[in-house]
């Protein structure tokens, strides 16, 4: 097998071992592909445990040590180009890479009660954080009377992102994507249960790949019904890492992604007459002003403090935590 089919491989730098790419993971145990073909293989804990190495997540490159008859063993993870990462669910203030090497991160709402412009902005900063570019796929277009009405709210806090309406079901907008589809592309899937991302998967390979089952009628919620992330290759040769719902996503630490997503409100800052401003009750301050002639919307500029404030604070606890570790080596 031509792994060239499975994406751009990355130098191996002179480590040893061959280059093989992570197509899904099963708890300690990862699904790749390389020059041979399908392979299992785990992590060479020697390497890993001792933390010279980045924990590999699907889409990521690795070095192997292929084994013909068994589990082979990764001994390196190489470079990232993109990654996407969420602050881990729980009390430890850890990052979790969703995926990485991908071009575009589609994030995903449908046309009924998921659909949430706040919940995207928080999307949108950590998938401009990832290093790759947003596109935003606004699916069930089918249900939806006027799927325009939902664009225009979607752009409302998005600008200069690309916006698609779709429908798995009809098809519609489907032809709308193949500029990202080309051959060797990598895209990721993310949104919350029961948008339609493995509908979508399934719809672009022309075959069902991943399973698929209904969402609760009472409340539009998804039944997570795909448990772990898969890397699909389409016929046509681009490749599609679909990931479970989440069902929350935490803010990592990110401070360009943020100024890439509210750069309209971004403008503002550094204009108030103290340079310590803090935008509340400061004479000559930028943003109120801005905000009193109707020129940002006050709703936003609030959606933006609290979510650098999420950012810029895990990014403080993740620093003293790592320090902490540290000190006691
Ligand atoms: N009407 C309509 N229903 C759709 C469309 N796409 C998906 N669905 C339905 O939405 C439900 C959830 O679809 P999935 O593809 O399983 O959703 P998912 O985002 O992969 O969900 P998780 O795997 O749980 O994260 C299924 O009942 C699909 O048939 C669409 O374009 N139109
Ligand atoms: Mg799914």
């Amino acid at each position: 097998m031509n792994l060239n089919e499975f994406g751009l491989v990355p130098e191996m730098g002179g480590r040893p071992g061959i280059p093989a790419r992570i197509v899904a993971q099963h708890k300690e145990r990862y699904e790749l592909v390389c020059q041979y073909g399908h392979a299992f293989a785990r992590l060479k804990t020697k390497e890993y445990y001792a933390g010279t190495e980045l924990f590999p997540t699907v889409g990521d490159y690795v070095a192997l040590q292929y084994i013909e008859n068994g589990d082979s063993q990764i001994l390196a993870t190489l470079p990232r180009r993109s990654f996407f990462a969420r602050k881990e669910p729980g009390p430890i203030p850890r990052d979790q890479a969703v995926a990485a090497n991908f071009d575009w991160v589609f994030l995903l709402q449908s046309m009924n009660q998921n659909f949430n412009p706040a919940r995207l902005e928080r999307y949108l900063a950590l998938a401009w954080q990832s290093g790759a570019t947003p596109v935003i796929l606004l699916t069930k277009a089918d249900l939806a009377e006027d799927p325009a009405d939902y664009l225009r709210r979607a752009a409302q806090v998005a600008p200069g992102v690309e916006l698609h309406a779709v429908s798995a079901r009809t098809g519609m907008g489907l032809d709308g994507l193949s500029t990202y589809l080309q051959p060797g592309k990598t895209l990721v899937f993310l949104g919350s249960s029961g948008v339609g991302k493995s509908s979508l998967v399934n719809a672009l390979a022309g075959e069902e790949v991943m399973t698929v089952s209904g969402i609760r009628e009472a409340d539009g919620r998804g039944r997570h019904t795909t448990t772990h992330r898969q890397l699909i290759r389409l016929p046509g040769g681009a490749l599609i890492i679909d990931t479970p719902g989440m069902r929350e996503l935490g803010m990592a630490e990110a401070t360009e992604g943020l100024s890439e997503t509210f750069s309209d409100v971004e403008q503002y800052l550094g204009r108030c007459r103290f340079r310590d401003c803090r935008h509340e009750k400061e004479p000559g301050c930028a943003v109120k002003a801005a905000i009193a002639a109707g020129d940002l919307d006050p709703a936003r500029w609030e959606r933006y403090r609290k979510l650098r404030e999420e950012s810029e604070r895990h990014g403080r606890l993740r620093r003293n935590a790592k320090c902490k570790l540290q000190n006691a080596k």
